[in-house]
């Protein structure tokens, strides 16, 4: 089965991982070979990228990177693990990176790496697949875009700053007032993404951040109209549970853009493929499941399900229960 998702953030690598997972139980119990089963393609945000000390930084890709190769940093959620900081402490010594965003010693090496292949002229999805062939991630990742769309947030008190200073700085404390990726208009979808989901048979949409993870992967022209012309269909998966955010600062994000922190109002937020929206299908956490027939009634079919994924076993099932809700469908 060819699965595509589209992903952002520490959870979205989290559901990936389970994808895979799911994919190596499945081949498992198919008597096939590891990772030959099914085809998993992984449309990654760029919204969260950024240029720092020179070089081009993409957390959403090495979120990816670093989880799928075992080599993620579980403790901070970001990072390679068994890290040094070397490095990073002489470029906060000279001012070259803020005291609040640290680049370490392994992870400069991808970042520099990256940069001096982009530099070269080779595209982003190349770049993803040279850092990737190091190790058997058993996904592929392509990039949403290969045009540069970074994150800005426009604040209440009237400043305009990069998503990652928002974030990491500010630990969005500062009220935001609307998000915006620079020059999307002009951006285009990599062509890796658009045939990720025309020629996929279960498109997924992982509980990341809806307003600077997914967001930005819909926001590029032409993305949304390629979704609601794929054949397979389109799965979400809540990333509230209980109207609280399960990681990260998603509910100032949702505040931000006027969308209740809520399962539901986030699927609404999405909207139905017939309605103009991308949608088909959305699981709630079983704490939610109030919100089923509602959303059904709105023709996004639902399902309550465990969603968190405390585990790999847990994240397996998760993605296993998205993977079965597409298949009914289809
Ligand atoms: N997050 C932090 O909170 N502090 C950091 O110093 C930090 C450094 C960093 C370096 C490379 C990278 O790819 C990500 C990094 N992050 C850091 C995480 C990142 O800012 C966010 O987690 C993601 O952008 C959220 O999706």
């Amino acid at each position: 089965m060819r699965i595509t998702v589209l992903s952002g953030g520490v959870g979205g690598a989290r559901f990936v991982s389970g994808v895979r997972g799911w994919a190596r139980r499945d081949a498992a119990a198919q008597g096939l070979p590891d990772d030959d089963a099914h085809d998993i393609r992984v449309v990654v945000n760029t919204g969260d990228d950024w240029w720092l000390a020179g070089l081009r930084i993409a957390p959403d890709h090495d979120s990816l990177l670093y989880s799928l190769s075992g080599q993620n940093d579980q403790d901070r959620g970001w990072g390679r693990r068994d890290e040094t900081e070397r490095v990073a402490s002489e470029l906060q010594t000279w001012g070259v990176t803020p005291e609040w965003f640290t680049l370490g010693d392994l992870d400069l090496g991808v970042h520099i790496a990256r940069t001096a292949w982009l530099r070269g002229g080779v595209p982003l999805g190349e770049v993803y697949r040279r850092l990737g062939a190091r190790w058997q991630l058993g996904a592929t990742l392509v990039p949403a875009t290969e045009d540069e769309i970074d994150t800005y947030v426009h604040t209440a008190d009237g400043q305009r700053m990069h998503f990652q200073e928002w974030w990491t700085r500010h630990r969005a404390s500062i009220p935001a007032v609307r998000f915006e990726n620079a020059d999307i208009e002009r951006a285009r979808p990599a062509g890796e993404a658009l045939d990720a989901v025309a020629d996929a048979d279960v498109i997924l949409l992982a509980p990341s951040n809806p307003v600077v993870s997914i967001g930005p992967i819909l926001g590029i022209p032409g993305m949304r109209d390629a979704l609601r012309a794929a054949s397979a269909p389109v799965v979400g998966v809540a990333p509230v549970i209980g109207g609280r955010v399960v990681r990260g600062m998603a509910d100032a994000c949702l505040t931000a853009i006027g969308v209740d922190t809520d399962a539901a109002a986030i699927a609404r937020h999405y909207r139905t493929r017939h309605a103009g929206g991308v949608l088909d299908g959305w699981l709630v956490a079983e704490e939610d499941a109030a919100s089923v027939a509602g959303l059904t009634a709105d023709g996004i079919a639902s399902r309550a399900v465990p969603l968190w994924m405390r585990d790999a076993d847990t994240s397996a099932t998760l993605a296993g229960d998205a993977i079965a809700l597409a298949q009914n469908l289809r």
